[in-house]
């Protein structure tokens, strides 16, 4: 079949709105429709070429929603009409990743959907005769896209796709970060470095599970109104003090119980640790880091207590979790409404791009 998608041609190129050609899904695979998807910090990633993962040309995509419209052979837990949410990180159940408590990182289909291509190690898009590379497994920049099943996390019929797309990355990764990583117990206190479509969803997960004090860090002073409507209490703007670390410090009575750093500058990661409490202080690093970027801190800073961590995907395991989430959007317990803060048609999905190069969007979302 034809569909329609926004092909990455090439590192730093704006992307092209073309008609593709799409195989049907072979024995494990599923067609869905997509009906809409965010544009995460990570597609941007991507497309500048700092991802050594990163190849082209490629539909990027990973944070979409839509509805199951065939299924291939040997497909036992969906069938045409589900609504559904795309997992960049699957969860197949089996394999001794999904076996561990301490982890969500399925391996299953890791290797193939880091090279763009199907777990058989081929590409159901194509232009022209040459394949086109699938995105984290996703390709939710395309109206119609082919994924394992393992990949595909059932939800809710009344939940609507403009929103719950952004649990398929964005709402997840920040919310899942402070419930099912860090574990934050109420009353602790929490740093969160980056106010973007991540950070905020820590904010909203700390309060969530009650922290005491939420501190919000961003360069943008336009974040700072909206960190407060999500529950951060205090904020400190980069540029406005002499040192980070100590501001922190002076504000937690010694360090953060936990913090999170949701930029992906190493700089800041190191400040993250360092504002951690001594003894007990747990940082997490939630940003990606170009290739070649490295952490550094004193190893003293590891001796005296203090850890990193990192997560990706909140901790999340997608086809558990992801349904409970849109639970949580659906009962009011999380705000998704107020971070979505434009939508285009995939025709002026580069607005999306531009609006977040410029700091003036959480999310944009394209709707189908
Ligand atoms: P975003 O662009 O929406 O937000 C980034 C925020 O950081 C912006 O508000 C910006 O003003 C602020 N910022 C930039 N430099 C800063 C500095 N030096 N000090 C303080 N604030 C600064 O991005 P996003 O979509 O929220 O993504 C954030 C990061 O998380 C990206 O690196 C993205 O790739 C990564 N990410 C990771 C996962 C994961 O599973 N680990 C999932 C999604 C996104
Ligand atoms: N491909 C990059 C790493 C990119 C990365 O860390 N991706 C996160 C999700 S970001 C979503 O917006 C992730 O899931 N990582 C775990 C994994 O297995 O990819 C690189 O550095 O090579
Ligand atoms: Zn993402």
């Amino acid at each position: 079949m034809k569909t329609r998608a926004a092909v990455a041609f090439g590192a730093g190129q704006p992307l092209e709105v073309v008609d593709v050609d799409l195989e049907g899904p072979r024995s494990g695979e599923v067609l869905v429709e997509m009906m809409a998807t965010g544009i995460c910090h990570t597609d941007a990633f991507t497309l500048s070429g700092d991802d050594p993962e990163g190849a082209f040309p490629t539909i990027l995509g990973h944070e979409g929603a839509g509805i199951v419209r065939e299924v291939g052979a040997d497909v036992k837990s969906l069938r045409p009409g589900d609504h559904v949410i795309p997992l960049y990180t699957p969860e197949c159940r089996e394999c001794n990743f999904c076996l561990h408590p301490k982890t969500n990182l399925c391996q299953a289909i890791r290797e193939t959907q880091g090279k763009g291509v199907m777990p058989d190690g081929s590409s159901r898009f194509s232009l022209d005769g040459k394949p086109l590379l699938h995105y984290m497994g996703c390709s939710t920049f395309a109206n119609f896209s082919v994924l394992p099943e393992i990949a595909l996390a059932k939800v809710r019929e009344d939940a609507p796709f403009d929103k719950i797309c952004y649990i398929g990355c964005g709402v997840t990764t920040g919310v899942g970060a402070v419930v099912y990583s860090a574990k934050v117990e109420p009353g602790s206190t929490v740093v969160v470095f980056g106010l973007g479509g991540i950070g905020l969803n820590v904010i909203q997960g700390a309060r969530l599970v009650g922290a005491s004090k939420i501190i919000g860090i961003d360069l943008n002073p336009k974040r700072e109104s909206l960190g407060r409507k999500f529950g951060m209490t205090h904020f400190i703007n980069p540029n406005e003090v002499s040192n980070v670390v100590e501001a922190v410090t002076d504000l937690t009575r010694g360090g953060a119980d936990y913090s999170f750093e949701c930029i992906g500058n190493v700089k800041v990661m190191r400040q993250a640790l360092e504002c951690c409490h001594k003894g007990w202080g747990e940082c997490y690093i939630i940003g990606v880091a170009g290739a070649g970027q490295e952490i550094s801190t004193r190893p003293f800073q590891l001796v005296t207590g203090r850890s990193w961590h990192g997560v990706a995907f909140g901790g999340a395991r997608g086809r558990t979790d992801v349904p409970t989430i849109v639970d949580w959007y659906m009962d009011g317990k999380i705000n998704i409404d107020d971070l979505v803060t434009h939508t285009m048609p995939l025709a002026d999905i580069n607005k999306g791009f531009d609006l977040m190069h410029a700091g003036e969007s959480i999310r944009s979302v394209v709707i189908y």
